[in-house]
Formats: C-alpha cells, structure tokens, sequence
C-alpha cells in the first residue's frame, strides 16, 4: 500500500485507466454553488448530481463546500484539489467514480471573510445547505432560537453574503435546503426572515424580493466512511489513497422545486425530478423512510443489533418496521398523481436490507430530539385524528426513552442533558411529549398509547 493521494497529477498518472472519472475541463468550471454542511451526505447526493450534469455538458457549476465547524474535511478534500470517490455497494458488488465537482473546501470559523466573498462573488447562483436538523437552529415551537442563532451560525454568513451582494448591486440566491425537515424550503425562508428582522431589517425586503428557497426531497443512504472503506477504495484505484472518500447505496432520488432565481444545473439531466410541488415526495419519505429508520435504531440498538440490515432482518423488528411504513404511515400521506406509497415500502424494504452498506443504527439514533418530531409526532397525530393507533412508531417511542436512559451509552443530542432530566423521572411519556414537554406537539399521548410504551418499558 502507498501513501499517495488521490489528487488530479495522481489520477492522470497512476489510477486504472478504466476508473470512472469526471470527464471535462475542471480548472475551466467556475464556481456556481456554494455548498454550507459539507458531509459524506452532500458528497454522495448533490455533488454527485453536479458532477454527473457537468460530465453530460453543463458548464460552470463548480461547488465550493464550507464547513460550520470542524475542519476535517478541508484536510481530507483539500490536498486532494477536493477530487474524492463515491462508491456505491450493494450484494452485488461495488462501483467506484471519481467526482470533480467540489473546488475546495472553506472552514467558516477560520476562513469567515472568504466564505462570504464566496457567496458575494458575481458567478454565485445557489447557496445550498446540508447542515442537518439541528442546524437551522429552531426552538420547541419552531421559530429562530436567537441564542442558537449567533456569529457561527449559517444565517450570519448569509446575511453578510446577501447585504454584500445587495451594496454591490448584484442579484440574489437560490437558498436551497437539502435537509430532512418538512416543507425545507419554506423553514429556511421564515427562518432566515426571522434572523434578519431582528439584526438586519432593513436587508429583510431585498431578500424577499430578490432571493428564493425551494423546497427539496434528497434520498440516498449514506453510512459513515470507515477506515476499511478508505483502505478498499484505495485497492480500486490502484493504491491511490482518498482520504474524502464516501459509501453509498446504488438507489438515490432527488426531487427539487423548481424555483431558482438566478438558474440550476440541468440536474434533471442526470435523473433528478423537478416538480412544482416537493410536499407528498418529502412526507412520504420523512415519514415512511426516516420514521422506520428511527425505529430500526432504537428497538435493533435495544434488540443487541448493529447495523440497520440486520434489524431489519429480525423477524419481530423488520415486521414492526412494514406496519410502520405500511398501515401508520402511509394512511396520513395524500399521495401525487403516479406515486406508488404500497411500492416505497417494498423499495425501502429492500433497501435497508442491503448487506454490503454497513449502516450502523447508532448513526441514525443521534439527534433525536431533532428527527422525531417529523419523522414520528405528526404521523402520531394524523392517526390520532382518525382514531387510530400507532403500536410501531410506539415501540420505538419506548426503545428511544430507553435510549435517553443511558442504554447505548452517551446520548449524541443537542438536547441530551433535558431529555436524559425528562426520560429519567417517574412520567417520561409526559415530560416528553405532553403540553409542556420537552417534544410537545399536536400528538396528546393518550391512555391506550402511555400503557403500551408502559408495557414496552416493563419488559
Ligand atoms: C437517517 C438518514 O441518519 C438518519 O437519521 O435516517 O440520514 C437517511 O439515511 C437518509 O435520509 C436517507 O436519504
């Protein structure tokens, strides 16, 4: 094994002659999009995406990434000219390309100005956003939390971004959100209107006017890259090491509004849907997809599993996930002409039993807090309405109680120190989930529901 890295002069000299590669002109592309949460997620999905539509012949819509935090990768992807692989696996073998659509990588907290010359910078058409749940910073009722909303988070670097472009004259952006909340879009508008009444009001029209923020439903399953992974990938490319490299599922759906005001990618060229309204897309997918994988996390994790295909593959959990999916979820979703929600069940199914993705359900149990109002309340409250039960999505309201009791070990949640106060005392249904709980929502745990998380608990 060597320790070159993967990088443009390594790819052209000592990768496989046959590796899957970008095709066009890199150096040539300006940079169109710049990228905030720049995790295996994004790399997997939109640069993917970006990539493959430069490749069929779009041009200048190269991506540069910002890390909120951490700088970890900028030190994997910049040393690279942030060239990395995407890898999709499955039984029945794996697929490696290498993606060129990433420039570089910026550390908001180190490189501030830079990542607002980025976004003021005239070629700038899309700022987009995979910060996760948690970084749209919204209190218990859903509005800005100014405490969480300070000089480090995302709405600071745009609201500089977009007054510089203003006072130069320029138009405004495409803020797109790429995350798992309901109505993304329309979240990231009122909340960034939010930000900006109360520091910059007077920025507040001009946003409204000039900038849009469609809606988005991402798909695609991306486990955490291991060393193994890297040490795989590296076999694929001839020794060439990639420190950025990402492990991915083959499925992957994208499913845009289409709503830019300053042009996109023909991302439709590349197998993206784009549509005049993204809500049954993302409902289903929030509640079907993400509230089985809560699940799967916490009653596999309390079931002594590791990874989501073998939870799914134990007869009592992999039921209960189909019940979830089938007579919980799907009943609350109003399904869009030719969407099939009997046949997204049967492709989730076969999706999370995909053995070669090594999806670690601790992965998917973090953040809580963040997830399970969209992924599980509202689906309890639709069915609630109807006078209907809920005994799946229950059975993992009781695992995930015993999740916060401490029975994975520490509990990875922004609010973890309330939810550990919550789920310890004597009424944890209540102090969670009623009127002044920790998730109050429309969902009122009634007697039927508090007595079968009671009998989970118990045993
Ligand atoms: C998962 C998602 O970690 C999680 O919470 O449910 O990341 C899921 O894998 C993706 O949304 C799939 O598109």
């Amino acid at each position: 094994m060597t320790d070159l890295r993967l990088d443009p002069f390594t790819l052209a000299t000592f990768a496989p002659a046959d590796a899957e590669t970008c095709g066009y002109d890199r150096a040539a592309q300006a940079v169109g999009i710049v990228h905030f949460g720049i995790g295996a997620f994004h790399r997997a999905h939109q640069a993917w995406y970006t990539d493959r539509a430069m490749a069929a012949g779009d041009r200048d819509w190269s991506i540069i990434g910002v890390s909120l935090r951490s700088a970890e990768v900028a030190h994997q992807m910049n040393p690279q000219e942030g060239l990395y692989t995407v890898t999709e696996r499955s039984g029945e073998g794996a697929h490696t390309r290498v993606v060129g659509a990433v420039r570089q990588v910026l550390v908001a907290p180190y490189e501030p100005e830079e990542v607002v010359a980025a976004l003021a910078a005239p070629g700038t058409r899309i700022a987009s956003f995979t910060i996760t749940e948690k970084g749209y910073c919204r209190a218990a009722d859903g509005s800005l939390d100014p405490a969480l909303a300070g000089e480090d988070s995302v709405y600071r670097f745009l609201a500089d971004g977009l007054r510089r472009r203003r006072d130069a004259g320029l138009g405004g952006l495409t803020l797109m959100s790429c995350d798992n909340l309901a109505d993304n879009g329309r979240q990231l508008a009122r909340l960034m209107g939010q930000y900006l009444q109360a520091r910059d009001p007077a920025l507040l029209p001009w946003f409204e006017a000039e900038c849009s923020c469609p809606s988005t439903m991402v798909d695609r399953i991306v486990p955490a890259t291991t060393a193994d992974d890297r040490e795989q990938v590296a076999e694929a490319l001839d020794g060439l090491r990639d420190e950025a490299a990402v492990m991915t599922e083959p499925f992957s759906q994208w499913v845009i509004e289409d709503r830019f005001v300053a042009g996109r990618p023909r991302w439709e060229s590349v197998g993206a849907e784009l549509v005049s309204d993204v809500r049954p897309y993302e409902t289903a997918k929030l509640r079907m997809l993400n509230g089985a994988h809560s699940m799967l996390a916490y009653v596999g994790l309390a079931h002594g599993h590791t990874y989501v295909h073998e939870a799914v593959a134990d007869p009592q959990i992999g039921k209960l996930a189909e019940a979830l999916m089938r007579e919980e979820a799907a009943p609350t979703i109003v399904a869009a002409p030719g969407q099939d929600l009997g046949a997204y069940a049967n492709a989730l199914l076969a999706r999370f039993a995909n053995p070669a993705l090594n999806h670690r359900l601790i992965q998917i149990a973090m953040d809580g807090s963040q997830k399970i109002p969209q992924r599980w309340l509202e689906t309890l409250a639709a069915n609630q309405q109807q006078g209907r039960e809920c005994p799946a999505i229950l059975a993992g309201i009781a695992a995930w109680i015993r999740h916060l009791r401490g029975a994975n070990g520490p509990v990875d949640d922004p609010l973890a120190a309330r939810l550990a106060e919550a789920a310890a005392g004597p009424d944890a249904v209540d102090a969670l989930f009623g009127p002044a709980g920790v998730l109050a929502s429309a969902w009122q745990p009634d007697a039927p529901a508090r007595s079968r998380i009671a009998g989970h608990l118990a045993a």
